[in-house]
């Protein structure tokens, strides 16, 4: 029987789930995105290509397989059509393979002045591609859609009416330039055809691929601490990134969803502002950095770096019903004398050890890790395909990771390329 998964960060984002997605393809006939924008940096290395997705799902790197934007994804109809562009310098065609849904709301040049502008005052540190306002638009009921192109006369009167609310705020808040309403329909009427051409009804598109018995993998973006509900609020991202987000943002019901396959790095990372207890201040961090290549795929900016913490994919675990685990770049922890897993945390306040995330943000600032150490390893995982050649101070690493978390780690990556991978259930 088809089983359909949905495949979804552990920590902040940036985990290797487009290397995941990309590996799984193979699997399914569907490769659905559900949330974010081109926010999202997806990184897949194929016969030493690097090509980063932001918008499109991993899944369209193989040629046999449909991807789908559901409604839950707001999309940047030049960010779309540049991402379209890059791929077919690849050799790699969206024709008949690409499917959106007329319900996404756009992502416009007013959305991404007004991120920007917000961001000199309170500092997030977002991708400053405009998810935050064109969210904000669409709970607010004020969204152009893709489907709403039909309508050139529907859209004109649209915008009018937000752009007198955006640039007042722009102008009267912010200081900035007003933007003109000619400039975004100049951007709408140019990509509307392109646009229009790829819109289906996703939900009945896959409906009928249950039935047929076809499966599904939908692909997260972000990860599971920058949901705007169950993350470290307010230093989120504006959508649901948790798997409960596909119901929403796909038109699926959840007991079509067979597993959730969590990705974790091997450490962690973050970018952009907010509590992080495990983040190494040391030269620890220069070297993790530089060696896993951790910088932001959309933006160029340094990641920060931390210890794994199992506090938090603990909680990933039970808040998105993860089936199994992906471990990615082990490689990375190469050539360290020892290795620190938190284990808990401490409230400096009371001294109370727990594992629980922080109800309110300035909580994050009273907790203190609490770390098991292990021993490093010196021989390289780089590119391993088998679990028994690892260096037995990695397996301990990954079975220590298993026990504490009291799930399966089956897929451990030892490298960008699709082939550095361990099969482990
Ligand atoms: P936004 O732009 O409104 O979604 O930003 C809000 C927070 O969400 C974080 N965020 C991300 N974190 C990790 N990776 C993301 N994608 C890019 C990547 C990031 C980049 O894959 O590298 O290039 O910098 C991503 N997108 C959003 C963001 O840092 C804010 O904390
Ligand atoms: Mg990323």
């Amino acid at each position: 029987m088809a089983k359909n998964v949905v495949v979804l960060g552990m920590q902040w984002g940036d985990e290797g789930k487009g290397k995941i997605v990309d590996f799984l393809t193979e699997k399914v006939k569907y490769i659905v995105r559900y949330q974010g924008g081109h926010n999202a940096g997806h990184t897949i290395i194929v016969n030493n290509n690097r090509i980063i997705l932001h918008l499109i799902p991993s899944g369209i790197l193989n040629k046999h397989k449909i991807c789908i934007i559901g409604n839950g994804v707001v999309v940047s109809p030049s960010a779309l059509v540049k991402e379209i562009n890059m791929l077919k310098k690849h050799n790699v065609s969206i024709k008949n393979r690409l499917i959106i849904s007329g319900y996404c709301s756009l992502v416009l040049k007013y959305h991404v002045a007004m991120d920007k502008a917000r961001e000199e005052i309170d500092k997030i540190g977002t991708t400053g591609c405009g998810i935050g306002p064109a969210y904000e638009d669409k709970v607010a009921r004020r969204s152009l859609r893709i489907g709403d192109l039909n309508n050139e006369n529907f859209v004109i009167s649209s915008l009018e009416k937000v752009l007198r609310y955006y640039n007042h705020q722009l102008v009267h808040f912010y200081h900035k330039t007003p933007i003109l309403i000619s400039d975004v329909l100049q951007e709408l009427l140019q990509y509307k055809d392109l646009l229009l051409d790829l819109v289906g009804d996703v939900p009945i598109i896959l409906c009928n691929a249950i039935k047929n018995n076809l499966s599904i993998m939908f692909e997260g973006s972000q990860g599971f601490l920058l949901d705007v509900d169950h993350g470290s609020y307010p230093y989120v991202t504006s959508s649901n990134t948790i798997s409960g987000g596909v119901t929403a943002g796909a038109g699926v019901g959840p007991t079509q969803i067979n597993n959730v396959i969590g990705v974790s790095k091997s450490y962690t990372t973050r970018v952009g502002s907010g509590p992080f207890p495990t983040e190494i201040l040391d030269g620890i961090s220069t070297h993790l950095c530089t060696k896993g290549r951790e910088f932001g795929t959309t933006t160029g900016r340094r990641r920060r770096i931390g210890w794994l913490d199992t506090v938090i994919i603990k909680r990933s675990i039970q808040i998105n019903s993860v089936t199994s685990l992906c471990l990615t770049k082990l490689d990375v922890l190469d050539d360290l004398n020892e290795l620190k897993i938190c284990i808990g945390y401490k409230n400096s306040k009371t001294g109370k050890c727990n594992m629980e995330i922080p109800y309110i943000i300035s909580d994050w600032d009273i907790i203190e890790p609490i770390y098991e150490i292990l021993p490093g390893w010196s021989q390289s995982c780089y590119k391993i395909t088998q679990f028994n050649l690892l260096p037995i101070e990695a397996k301990n690493y990954i079975l220590r990771i298993e026990e504490i978390l009291e799930i399966p780690i089956s897929i451990v990556s030892t490298g960008p390329s699709r082939l550095d991978t361990i099969i482990l259930k």
